[in-house]
């Protein structure tokens, strides 16, 4: 067949270096970008077969996120702006790993497997961030795609939530918004200023915010959004990509991971501040408090924040929705039990990967998820938004019950649902924290994080570890989680596990204890353990 051909032929400007073996993992493919080149051109013909067989647009987005400039990485969007699905997430491995000689077949057996009619039309959406080598990645992106048949629309630069806003709006014909990034500007700053307008007395200081852009395509599109908010929100943007290097001592991993502000940002004392990653799906917020102390508000204190604001509008709307809070074993312990025991909301605790935290939350009225560096969004089911949306409009209604419905109608607008969105949680946070008539001290004093240390640890195969319960615990090796438990024994108000990474070629290890001291030596203990 011709397009096999034209396959072969493209496939030879972008040959797979011999032996060569990457994984599908948490996030897609992601290495040194010097090896991708071969992958992306797969994942361009990859993209075009799942077009072909869910008969609708899927997006492939060129970016390895919070990691070093050096790197770079891809992965697939399926038609309603979520991850693809777990059986294409083998393919894509599969169809990487094949030998040049051995593509065509790789090919053919996703087809014949999936029966997937070539006759059928294809349809890509590309998106690339900021790194140098982004621009030749995506070129081989759209190389897979034409080699194939498949329409493409490159987008450029744009954020990773942005690609994954524009996939669902192509396949819900315009019904979540209009697919250009003009139209996601739009709608979010429309939702936030419908949000924030009848807030008395916002003065200056609450309008302020610094963001930290991670030199990154974060700091280039909230400078483009700006304009719309109309001073409703007044940015100081450092780290904005001019100078400094992608995730290079800043950036929302370093924050969160280093518990640190970030280079470059000038904050002065309580000032509220905020950090993308280097793909803009994650945030983290922190200040400096008295004595010039970081303080660090992470993907668990926003949804706190965020899951308390819908709970006391459902309240006040009298509107009986189900919510629930979706975390990874990596959320703060004291987040847990204030979501449970104070809060008295569903928590679920997931694997780690938004993946699994969107799935979860897909079961519930209103399920709000966030990965505890600041990775998450909120999901309302259709029949949630529909009753929303029904209060706010019905005239009849009383005037408290409806102004929480429009709240809540509004809420739904800028919550960008497809993937956690580091431009649309921020406008969220201002929104709810000007609502409340909240500080960002007052944010934190919700309540108090346990001390907590992460550490990396380099061992010859991350794969020998196997864990069980949502990751908090390990069933291998043997003797390990033992181990685990009897240094856990040591301190007070202790947990620990360990798991490997599904993004770095290293084994993570999570503790937290009444003191900081404790945390650090426990952590430092269980990575020891883990050798
Ligand atoms: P890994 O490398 O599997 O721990 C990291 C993050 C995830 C997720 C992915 C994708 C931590 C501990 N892990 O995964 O939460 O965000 O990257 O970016 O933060
Ligand atoms: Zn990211």
């Amino acid at each position: 067949m011709a397009q096999f051909e034209e396959v072969s032929q493209k496939s030879a400007i972008h040959p797979k270096p011999v032996g060569l073996v990457l994984q599908y993992g948490t996030a897609g493919f992601r290495t040194n970008s010097k090896q991708l080149d071969h992958v992306m051109f797969r994942m361009g013909l990859l993209a075009t077969l799942r077009s072909k067989k869910t008969k609708a647009t899927i997006g492939v987005m060129v970016t390895a996120s919070h990691n070093p400039e050096e790197d770079n990485g891809v992965k697939l969007v399926d038609p309603m702006g979520e991850m693809v699905t777990p059986a294409w997430e083998v393919y894509a491995t599969q169809l990487a790993n094949a030998e040049q000689e051995e593509l065509l077949t790789a090919l053919k057996d996703v087809i014949e497997r999936e029966a997937i009619s070539m006759a059928q039309e294809a349809s890509v959406f590309v998106g690339k961030d900021t790194r140098p080598s982004s621009d030749s990645l995506s070129q081989a992106v759209l190389d897979g795609v034409h080699a194939l048949g498949g329409h493409s629309k490159d987008y450029g630069l744009v954020t990773t939530p942005q690609l994954h806003y524009m996939v669902c709006c192509q396949n819900t014909q315009g019904r979540y918004g209009e697919a250009t990034v003009k139209g996601y500007y739009r709608k979010l700053s429309q939702a936030f200023i419908q949000l924030t307008k009848n807030v008395p007395n916002r003065t200056d200081d609450q309008k302020a915010l610094l963001v930290d852009g991670a030199n990154g395509i974060g700091a280039l599109k909230v400078c483009e959004m700006e304009t719309y908010l109309k001073n409703e929100l007044q940015l100081s943007l450092f780290n904005d990509g001019s100078s400094g290097k992608l995730n290079h001592l800043c950036g929302a991993d370093y924050v969160k991971v280093q518990q640190r502000a970030p280079k470059g940002v000038e904050m002065t004392a309580g000032e509220r501040c905020c950090s993308y990653d280097g793909d803009a799906d994650r945030i983290v917020y922190y200040y400096s408090g008295s004595a010039g102390r970081f303080h660090l508000l992470d993907g668990d204190k926003i949804a706190t924040l965020i899951s308390t604001y819908l709970k006391e509008l459902l309240t006040q709307a009298g509107l009986d929705l189900q919510i629930a809070v979706v975390q990874t074993a990596y959320a703060n312990g004291s987040s847990t039990q204030y979501l449970e025991d104070t809060m008295k909301v569903i928590v679920r605790c997931t694997k780690t990967g938004v993946k699994h935290l969107h799935h979860a939350a897909q079961e519930f009225d209103i399920g709000v998820y966030f990965e505890a560096n600041g990775h998450g969004t909120v999901l309302f089911s259709k029949a949630a938004e529909k009753k929303i949306q029904k209060l706010a409009q019905d005239s009849n209604t009383n005037a408290e019950r409806r102004r929480a419905a429009l709240l809540l109608q509004n809420t739904v607008n800028l919550i960008n649902q497809t993937v956690g969105d580091a431009i649309s949680d921020m406008l969220l946070i201002e929104a709810v924290l000007a609502i409340r008539g909240m500080t960002v001290q007052q944010w934190d004093a919700i309540y108090t994080d346990l001390p907590n240390r992460q550490l990396k640890v380099k061992v010859a195969d991350r794969r020998v570890i196997d864990t069980t319960d949502a990751e908090r615990r390990t069933v291998s090796p043997a003797g390990l989680q033992e181990a685990i438990d009897s240094l856990v024994k040591k301190y007070r108000q202790a947990r620990s596990f360990v798991r490997p990474s599904g993004t770095e070629d290293v084994v993570r290890v999570y503790a937290e204890a009444d003191t900081q001291e404790s945390a650090d030596a426990l952590a430092h203990e269980v990575s020891l353990a883990v050798y």
